[in-house]
């Protein structure tokens, strides 16, 4: 019998990814999808047919239930998010609502439905915000900077708690950036790789962006998702930081995209206050030794592979 893995967060870059790679190793893969107007599945278009796409919201338990006792899951990946730092600012509540309580929600559902299903929560590099040692890791403690942290926060704490109240195999990855060809176009990387795109082929001729200095420890999705998967195969639950270990500032970025496609950033960056943030994170840079250690986790997509990734793929589907 194949395993079943439910993923909420699928139509997300991760969950596209993870959902790729549990395909891959036999599983049945189960999505949560939320009711649209429109539907949005580009990201996993490719493999939908493959999938079991179940209807429910991360703000409704039931909806989570009734989820669990369709699918009946042995690996449950909470992805699901509203995961976009400054949003977080103009739609606290929301975020809280779905970034820290969804977490309690799925975690009850799961209690209710089969507590022995275990559990993937996807926690963040940003709750180390105005970090408290460099580079970070498991011991590190947190210093939320955004809405968004704070929830991440929440939803972290919650999962070691259940883990230490119901014995549940619960754990919790605290991953770094992660960047693909799939990211959002909200976020800094692909703002970026796309701009390059349309500057290139002549659609624009500025991009604006924001704080320049900031830092941080940026990998590949793809390489990121197996860590998910190998967390869950451990017999105990515990949490792992994912990252490369480097960082680079949001101007090395621009430097190593524009200069992909051959042209200069200095030509093209604008700077623009609507792009700061009230508080912001300086700098991020993990220390994955116990994921390499126990988990045999590496990366192997490094920055400058990724960002050339992004900046061809960019360039790829302006063309065809
Ligand atoms: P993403 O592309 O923004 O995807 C977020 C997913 O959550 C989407 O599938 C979205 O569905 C779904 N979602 C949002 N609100 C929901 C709700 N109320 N109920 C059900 N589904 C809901 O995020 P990502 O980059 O793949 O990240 C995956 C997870 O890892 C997130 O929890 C994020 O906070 C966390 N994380 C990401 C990074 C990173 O660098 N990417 C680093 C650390 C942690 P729709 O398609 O319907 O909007
Ligand atoms: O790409 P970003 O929006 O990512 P951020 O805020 O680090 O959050 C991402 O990574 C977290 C892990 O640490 C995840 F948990 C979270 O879900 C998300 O995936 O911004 C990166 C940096 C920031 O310092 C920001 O101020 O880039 C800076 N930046 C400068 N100009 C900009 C811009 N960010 C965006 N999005 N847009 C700009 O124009």
């Amino acid at each position: 019998m194949a395993k079943r893995a439910l993923i909420t967060g699928i139509t997300g870059q991760d969950g596209s990814y993870l959902a790729e790679l549990l395909l891959s190793e036999g599983y049945q893969v189960f999505g949560v999808v939320r009711r649209s107007s429109s539907q949005h599945f580009e990201r996993i278009g490719h493999i939908q047919d493959q999938l079991t796409l179940l209807s429910g919201d991360l703000m409704d338990e039931v909806s989570l239930i009734n989820v669990l006792r369709e699918c009946r899951p042995q690996e449950v990946y909470n992805l699901a998010a509203q995961s976009f730092v400054q949003t977080s600012w103009l739609q606290p509540v929301l975020t809280g609502e779905t970034t820290a309580l969804g977490v309690t929600r799925m975690l009850d559902a799961i209690r209710t439905v089969d507590p022995s299903i275990r559990f993937y929560q996807a926690s963040s590099s940003e709750m180390f915000g105005r970090v408290k040692s460099v580079p970070q890791n498991e011991e590190t403690d947190f210093y939320p900077r955004s809405p968004y942290g704070v929830a991440k926060v929440y939803g972290h704490w919650i999962t070691v708690n259940y883990r230490e109240s119901y014995q549940l195999h619960a754990s919790s990855g605290i991953l770094f950036n992660h960047e693909s060809p799939r990211r959002g176009l909200e976020f800094v990387t692909r703002k970026v790789t796309h701009g390059v795109a349309r500057i290139q082929a002549g659609l624009d001729t500025q991009l604006r962006l924001g704080n320049l200095d900031a830092q941080r420890d940026w990998g590949y999705a793809a390489d990121y998702v197996k860590a998910m998967y190998l967390m869950l195969q451990r017999d105990e639950p515990t949490d792992y930081v994912i990252a490369t270990g480097i960082s680079h500032s949001v101007r090395e970025l621009c430097e190593v995209a524009f200069g992909a496609a051959g042209l200069h950033w200095e030509d093209h960056v604008v700077l623009d206050p609507a792009f700061l943030r009230p508080a912001e994170v300086d700098h991020l840079i993990g220390d994955a030794a116990k994921a390499q250690q126990e988990l045999g986790w590496r990366c192997e997509v490094d920055f400058y592979g990724l960002i050339e990734m992004m900046v061809a793929a960019d360039i790829a589907a302006l063309t065809t």
